[in-house]
């Protein structure tokens, strides 16, 4: 028998909530016909099954006496196949628990279908029927070890229909692909085949990704981030009480999310450290590396100049990415490397380095030059499946760590530095993807799974599972669909013009930044951290209920 910590037994009894529309009888209401958020021509000619559909929101049927909006009352059993897509987030499992109780209701018959390891087990066939018994172990709790994730990515012919032997097998008529940008854009494709070719197969997304960069004005979070940021900022508030109470370090703190700042930024008005780096900042200034060290430099200076010879820098992890010089540096590399990865995987390792820098532009060449060995190594390690530079392996806190070190110690030479410089650095990532989900998202996910199982119902393609308004309380949040062509636009991936959902970056001219803007200059001198604490599921709704505070800025609850 599997032991049990005693918070996962009490855990499991959870009930998440959901929106109240769901739990009475509801019908689809359609708005009117939308258009993708850039380059509309592309992107329809892509997908012209399914591009311009209507955004969908589920709202009480007092006429209806079906539960899930459809004008029969009998529903014929459903049969539905589920695959965790690309890192894990809190919560995935309660997507999967509320896609389950949703074809419950429908037809007690109905059965779920999880494929093994991400979008490969559809392709390789490798799947387990997700009984009652399977997935009530899995309620409220983290990762994705129910059918496990990866990050295949589903694009050619030859895999859809492999896909569409085993659909057909075991008689799915819809497939739920729970994933971030990459995944969902993974799905729309898919979806947009599958119609083109009278396939008879649904295909539903839904939000994943601790990053909150799958975001807009219709999904207003992607499920993980609020319990990552929650987790990442207990432990970083624990690190700031011990750096308080010795006073000797420097805590350099990469934290994960990928391009986008927002779990850096979320983290850091949680936390309220020294500094915070947000990447888009560094993007829109054209900052270049030796500027941020200038920066984290002078508060260094700044602070020892008070006696507080200690502090902590948060780190977004994709900063390299935005220096206009590392970034052009990095498309080189990608194109690079996307032509040359045969070539370039004969090189010897200690070549390499020497390789990349006799292949690049000159002014290319010389800023590569320039990077510690190490760093510039990690710059060229395979690029994901869907041709993302692997950030997190990165080591930005370090490089940036030993930058300020030798800056201090010029401006030492000439008395603009007084002080002591010790360092510690910190890499937050994997530790908060598989932590148990916070109220909010055991909730948002259920929520999310469930909406899913409605959009089946409703004989939606193409569309994501979205749930609004949810720093309202659960039983006012709005449920319904938005057509992922909705989100798409048209990027270079591999060297390719590709369509693919745009990514939420943090905006500096919205409410999360500018209320840390307008505090950062007294956080960077005074001492004024904040510890946050454990993620707490029992108690007080303020302790346990509470949305992020970028969440509540944005929609302007604060
Ligand atoms: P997703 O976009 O797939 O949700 O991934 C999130 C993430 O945790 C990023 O923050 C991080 O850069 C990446 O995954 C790490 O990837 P891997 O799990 O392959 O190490």
């Amino acid at each position: 028998m599997i032991k049990k910590s005693a918070l996962q037994i009490a855990r499991a009894a959870y009930k998440p909530k959901m929106p109240a529309v769901l739990s009475g009888k509801f019908k689809v209401e359609e708005g009117t016909a939308t258009q993708s958020v850039a380059n509309q021509d592309e992107v329809k000619a892509l997908f012209p099954n399914i591009y311009g559909m209507p955004v969908l929101k589920f709202i009480a049927d007092t006429d209806n006496s079906c539960s899930c909006g459809c004008a029969a009352n009998i529903h014929p059993p459903v049969n539905v196949g589920v695959i965790l897509s690309g890192g894990q987030a809190p919560g995935g499992h309660n997507v999967i628990a509320g896609i389950f109780d949703g074809i419950k209701v429908l037809n007690s018959e109905s059965r779920l279908f999880g494929f093994i390891l991400g979008p490969s087990g559809l392709v390789e066939h490798k799947y387990m029927e997700l009984t009652a018994d399977i997935v009530d172990e899995y309620r409220n709790t983290g990762g994705f070890d129910i059918i496990g994730s990866g990050r295949t990515k589903l694009e050619k012919k030859e895999q859809f229909d492999k896909g569409l032997e085993i659909l057909r097998e075991l008689k799915i008529s819809a497939l739920v692909i729970i994933g971030g940008d990459d995944s969902n854009t993974n799905a729309c494709i898919l979806a947009e085949y599958y119609a083109s070719t009278g396939a008879g197969v649904q295909v539903i997304g839904c939000p994943k990704t601790i990053d909150g960069d799958l975001k807009n004005e219709m999904i207003e979070a992607s499920f993980g981030f609020d319990t990552a940021c929650k987790v990442y900022s207990e432990v970083i508030g624990n690190i700031q009480r011990d750096c308080n109470s010795s006073r000797k370090y420097w805590h350099f703190i990469k934290l994960m999310g990928r391009s986008a700042s927002h779990i850096a930024l979320e983290c850091a008005l949680q936390v309220q450290p020294n500094i915070c780096i947000i990447s888009e900042e560094v993007e829109a200034k054209g900052m270049s590396l030796d500027d941020i060290v200038n920066e984290i430099a002078s508060v260094v200076a700044r602070r020892a100049a008070n006696g507080n010879d200690f502090g902590t820098v948060l780190i977004p992890e994709g900063l390299v990415e935005f220096c206009p010089a590392m970034k052009c540096l990095l498309a080189e590399l990608n194109d690079f490397l996307a032509n040359n990865e045969a070539e370039f995987k004969m090189i010897k390792r200690r070549e390499k380095r020497a390789y990349i820098i006799s292949k690049l532009s000159a002014e290319n060449s010389k800023l590569y030059e320039s990077l510690p060995e190490q760093v510039a190594l990690q710059l060229t390690l395979d690029r994901d499946p869907h041709g993302n530079v692997q950030v997190s392996l990165i080591e930005t806190e370090k490089l940036l760590a030993e930058m300020v070190q030798r800056k201090l110690y010029e401006w030492a030479k000439t008395g603009k530095y007084v002080g002591r410089f010790a360092t510690q650095v910190h890499f937050f990532g994997y530790e908060g993807r598989c932590a148990a989900p916070s109220n909010y998202d055991a909730d948002y996910c259920y929520s999310l799974g469930y909406t899913a199982s409605c959009l089946i119902s409703a004989g939606k393609t193409g569309y994501m599972s979205s749930v609004r308004n949810t720093t309202a309380p659960a039983d006012e949040w709005i449920a319904g669909g938005i057509p992922i062509t909705m989100m798409m636009n048209m990027e270079k991936r591999h060297g390719e013009m590709k369509p693919v959902i745009q990514k939420a970056l943090v905006k500096l001219d919205d409410a999360p930044f500018k209320v840390y803007a307008a505090e950062r200059d007294r956080w960077a001198t005074e001492t004024e951290y904040i510890y946050p604490g454990p993620i707490q599921y029992f108690g007080p709704a303020e302790v346990c209920d509470q949305p992020t505070i970028t969440l509540k800025l944005e929609q302007g609850k604060v």
